[in-house]
């Protein structure tokens, strides 16, 4: 029997993995301008599942989580088939065993700087999510507290903004408050470890769920894919920062003159190292922990 998908997206999927379980996959695929590149990026996937396990264990006392496992050895015999030719084998370390849970209908993004849309923002309104913000500060300023700014899920594309109040409408308010604090404080504490390490978490998205009627954290957490990285060296209020893990692929792109419509150019060998060696270097240095010993590592 084969698990069956339950969703896909751009750069992993899920399945059923019976028993109220389910198999999150991160590829090795990557993204850049909203589009899947074809070269795959070795480890991404690995780097992924190892800095969610990182922080769901380091916050642990903070919230509950839908962890089961990553040990290939506790993961159901029908996944090996996932693997294709490597079978469990090229699974490994990229593949997390979870609880299914009541996933609340929004997004919980927390913002500690100034990037994205949240700039994008402030330069029209002077206001974060709808709340003012002092005059002056500049593309990637750090914010004086970190910001709950939730979002809905947009059924394709891009996430709608939401105020608190509607959140609560969507959750209730004793959740909508839970979700915030607890949010808050896991990008605080999450941001605090990788600042410590040289590398800024500007922003991050937290999926939350219910289990067992207790709010827990879903989904990927704190990782390159979920949050934007930059390298505290290279930041620079009023610039617009590098990307940590994905600016070699972006520089590159952007020098060959490529429309950013698919088909994307074929990345070439050294990009795709330099880009690997990025996200093992963003593991390594806000976990501590060495690749090597993570699920999967060649032996
Ligand atoms: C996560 C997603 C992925 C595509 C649903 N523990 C959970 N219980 C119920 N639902 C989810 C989770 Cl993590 C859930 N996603 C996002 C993950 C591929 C989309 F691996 N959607």
């Amino acid at each position: 029997m084969s698990l069956k998908l339950v969703h896909s997206g751009k750069v992993r999927e899920l399945y059923d993995a019976g028993d109220d379980r389910l198999l999150m996959v991160a590829s090795d695929r990557i993204s850049a301008f909203d589009v899947v590149l074809a070269e795959p990026i070795p480890d991404k996937g690995r780097v992924l599942t190892a800095m969610t396990v990182y922080f769901l264990e380091a916050l642990a006392d903070l919230a509950p989580s839908h962890l089961v496992t990553a040990d290939p050895a506790g993961l159901p015999a029908d996944a090996a088939a996932l693997g294709g030719d490597g079978g469990m084998d090229a699974l490994a370390g990229r593949a997390l065993l979870v609880r299914r849970a009541e996933m609340l209908p929004i997004e919980c993004i927390v913002r500690g700087y100034l990037a994205g849309s949240g700039w994008k923002e402030y330069t029209a309104s002077r206001t974060l999510h709808g709340t003012s913000l002092p005059a002056g500060l500049r593309q990637a300023d750090r914010l004086p507290e970190p910001v709950f700014t939730p979002s809905t899920k947009a059924t394709e594309g891009h996430d709608l903004n939401i105020s608190f109040d509607e959140a609560a409408d969507l959750v209730g308010k004793e959740t909508a408050e839970k979700a915030r604090d607890l949010c808050v404080e896991a990008y605080r504490r999450g941001a605090a470890q990788a600042e410590r390490h040289g590398i800024i978490v500007a922003d991050t998205k937290f999926e939350l769920g219910f289990i067992d009627g207790e709010l827990a954290l879903c989904d990927e957490v704190l990782t390159p894919d979920s949050s934007r990285f930059w390298p505290a060296d290279e930041w620079q209020p009023g610039t617009n920062p590098p990307s940590f893990d994905k600016q070699p692929v972006r520089d590159w792109l952007e020098g060959t003159g490529w429309d950013k419509r698919p088909p994307p150019p074929a990345l070439p060998a050294d990009v795709v190292r330099a880009t690997s060696e990025r996200y093992t270097t963003a593991y390594e240095r806000v976990s501590g922990r060495s690749l090597s010993d993570w699920y999967g590592a060649a032996s």
